[in-house]
């Protein structure tokens, strides 16, 4: 037994915190016996002290166990489970083409996907604009398509890594967005409860990107591959260019229409084509199908 309050003092005073520590922590988060105040205490803390990797891998799983995650092994899928994530672009619809190709490849990608933050799109807006698609399927559809059809996305249910919720919208109040250690945690903890094989994470760099500067893509992307792997999952990181927008085209509806026009080789922006293309043979080798 442990009192949040007590936790916080130890971070502050820059000791390390332990795994079980922060696993008590987090699900008191989720459970409501820790207040916003005692969340925006430890963020701020964490902002200033930093974590190391153990801790980092700690928080990641405690975020990621505190609600619903997948489990393969049931489906007897024969190929691996892979997925790629973005820190979010302009004209960033990789996705959906990233998707079906891996399908068509053997790999199975159980998508779940997010809004935009800030000024980028999230993939779940874009399918939005596709009338009559249902963005939220029950874990039965979800779970049958992907053996079906080797691809499904879709929303964030509430059972996902529930106590994210909470402490990302204490942190957006709170000036403690920004912190590496926080970042990647709740970035890898809604990945990793899609009971992944391999991920891929596309970090952006330049003046559209999460960070702005090289130096802090970097770091976010060398945090993201060590904590993954540290938590058992095969990870790689690229590096891609945010100064500009990525397709022809931005604004929900229009991407969309410009993905279905890739796949379809109506039309290939080259520069989309090049990031799409990187992706997908990083996802290929990452996840061993190649
Ligand atoms: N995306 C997330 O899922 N979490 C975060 O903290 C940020 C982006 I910043």
């Amino acid at each position: 037994m442990f009192l949040a309050q007590e936790i916080i003092r130890k971070k502050r005073d820059g000791e390390p915190l332990s795994a079980e520590e922060i696993r008590f922590f987090v699900n008191g988060v989720r459970d409501n016996t820790v207040s916003e105040g005692q969340i925006a205490a430890l963020a701020m803390t964490i902002y200033f002290h930093d974590m190391n990797l153990q801790e980092r891998v700690a928080l990641t799983l405690a975020i990621r166990d505190s609600g619903h995650t997948l489990d393969w092994r049931r489906e007897a899928l024969g190929g691996p489970v892979v997925d790629k994530h973005s820190t979010g672009g302009v004209g960033d619809v990789t996705s959906l083409m990233l998707g079906p190709m891996i399908a068509a490849c053997g790999g199975f990608v159980p998508m779940v996907s997010g809004r935009g933050l800030g000024h980028t799109g999230g993939t779940l807006d874009k399918l939005e604009v596709i009338p009559g698609l249902a963005i939220f399927l029950d874990d039965d559809s979800f779970r049958a398509q992907i053996k079906r059809v080797g691809v499904a996305i879709m929303g964030q249910t509430h059972s996902l890594a529930p106590a994210d919720k909470r402490i990302y919208a204490t942190r957006d109040i709170t000036a403690t967005v920004d912190s590496i250690p926080l970042i990647t945690a709740s970035i890898l903890a809604k990945k990793l409860a899609e009971g992944l094989d391999a991920l891929v994470m596309d970090v952006k760099v330049g003046s559209g990107a999460l960070m702005p500067t090289l130096a802090g893509s970097e770091a976010l992307a060398q945090a993201i591959v060590g904590v993954a792997n540290g938590a058992g999952c095969r990870t790689t990181a690229l590096l891609t260019d945010m100064n500009q927008v990525l397709a022809s085209s931005a604004g929900n509806a229009l991407e969309v229409r410009e993905a279905v026009r890739f796949l379809t080789n109506d039309e290939r922006n080259p520069r989309l084509f090049e990031v799409t293309m990187a992706l997908c043979s990083e996802m290929l080798v990452t996840a061993g199908l190649a």
